[in-house]
């Protein structure tokens, strides 16, 4: 380490270890953007696999993965393939003629999840809004709620998209502030907990719960084993629809299909996005059977581009991808590879190793707040791209394709970079 601590990367020194084409990009990005994000500063130009090139051809692991849209890794060949192909066949008719690809997808993706019906849409969180919308529906024209009264209970700390009424139920106060009135019609309860659900389900308004079985964006929160089950179970007994939002935690992220899957439990409306295209175009999917989804009638819902034959190709190539190369069982077994290693190190700033299969997250402990920051800068100077979540947490979340090889690689990168919180400077 002998005067190396003078390189290593934080906040205050970065900009001079950039490159100028690097930097300029960032200037017209920073100028003539909006500024409703702070990326790292890396400009990217290139994808294969598990691999990002940035603009001055240095290479680095994705450990974002698009966040979990790139579970078959970037420009995958059959995808890309699949997306070619069909985008000189015809890209878009709207939902006013039919397609012969809609209705082969609408077979094929209802055929590998086990519903009776799908509506497509394109950004996740839309598929949040469809799912809300049909829930609804469904409490007023089945279960008898009285009109304009349904209630949606979420949890604490979730994160659903940003749109006016999934922020409405947010509780994370930089999503929310500045951005009301907010829609009326939410519960919250804390996630992780059976007693509060149980508590809240005894309103009888109550249409459905909706939950992401492994908490993403708050920092990869795993429920306790039997959580998932129970909470399906007592939604049954009161009549009210479990709502799974699988969109990050879905499409093998998490080691097995769906994150329900560890606890047999069968969503009744089931959310899916993000890798659903493998990284390609923004395609999203709400799925249940026909007592739900045949409340929404003609004109009652719908999107210009949702269901389009390029995004159904697409998701049917990217699903077949995950089965043929079995995605879900890599995920699990790099997965429980890569907390092992890291738990291993005993290092004294790291708090906490947790997640399921490759949808991870290390806790840093270090007094300084901008250490888990300082962490990823040094990661992508030494080859690796990760995001820090909620000041103290790094999410590690790579392509499912990820070789042991590679994977060791990267542990080796993350090690190396950990000296960074030792640093007397920092
Ligand atoms: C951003 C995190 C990930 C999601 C779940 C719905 C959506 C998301 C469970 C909405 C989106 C994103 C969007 C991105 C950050 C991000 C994220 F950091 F917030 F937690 F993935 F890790 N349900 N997640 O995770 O899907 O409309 O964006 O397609 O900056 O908003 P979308």
């Amino acid at each position: 380490m002998d005067g190396q601590s003078a390189q290593l990367t934080t906040a205050d020194n970065i900009q001079g270890l950039l490159s100028e084409n690097t930097l300029s990009f960032i200037a017209r990005d920073q100028q003539y953007g909006a500024h409703n994000y702070q990326p790292l500063p890396v400009v990217l130009s290139k994808g294969k696999g598990v691999f990002v090139w940035d603009v001055d051809g240095k290479k680095y692991f994705d450990f974002l993965s698009g966040y979990s849209s790139l579970n078959q890794g970037h420009c995958h060949p059959k995808i890309i393939e699949t997306l070619m192909r069909q985008a000189q066949q015809l890209t878009l008719t709207s939902r006013a003629f039919y397609s012969e690809n809609l209705g082969n997808y609408a077979a094929f993706i209802t055929a590998y999840f086990g519903y009776d019906k799908v509506l497509p849409m394109n950004s996740g969180v839309e598929a949040v809004e469809t799912a809300l919308k049909i829930a609804r529906k469904w409490a007023y024209e089945i279960k008898g709620v009285a009109k304009d009264a349904a209630k949606i209970i979420t949890v604490s700390d979730n994160f659903h998209g940003r749109t006016l009424s999934v922020v409405s139920f947010s509780t994370d106060r930089i999503a929310r502030n500045g951005f009301g009135p907010f829609m009326p019609g939410y519960i919250s309860i804390p996630f992780n907990d059976l007693e509060a659900l149980e508590n809240a389900l005894k309103d009888e308004q109550v249409a459905a719960f909706l939950v992401e079985p492994i908490q993403g964006e708050a920092g990869v929160y795993v429920p306790d084993d039997g959580y998932l089950a129970q909470a399906y179970s007592l939604c049954q007994k009161a009549k009210v629809l479990f709502i799974a939002d699988e969109i990050q935690t879905g499409l093998a992220r998490t080691g097995r299909m769906l994150a329900c899957d560890y606890e047999d439990v069968r969503p009744d409306i089931l959310i899916l996005g993000k890798a659903l295209s493998g990284g390609t175009l923004p395609i999203s999917a709400v799925l249940c059977d026909d007592a739900l989804m045949l409340t929404i009638k003609p004109g009652e819902h719908g999107s210009t581009y949702g269901g389009n034959p390029l995004a159904c190709e697409v998701a049917i190539s990217a699903l077949q991808v995950l089965k043929e190369e079995r995605l879900a069982e890599n995920a699990a077994k790099q997965g429980k590879h890569f907390r092992s290693r890291l738990k291993s190190l005993h290092h004294p700033h790291i708090a906490e190793v947790r997640g399921k299969g490759l949808l991870n997250a290390l806790v840093i402990r270090h007094e300084h707040p901008e250490a888990s920051q300082n962490l990823c800068l040094e990661l992508m100077r030494n080859g690796l791209l990760a995001k820090p979540t909620h000041g103290d947490k790094i999410r590690f979340a790579p392509p499912l394709i990820i070789t042991r090889e590679q994977m060791d690689h990267a542990i080796a990168i993350i090690e190396r970079s950990l000296a960074v919180l030792s640093d007397v400077k920092m």
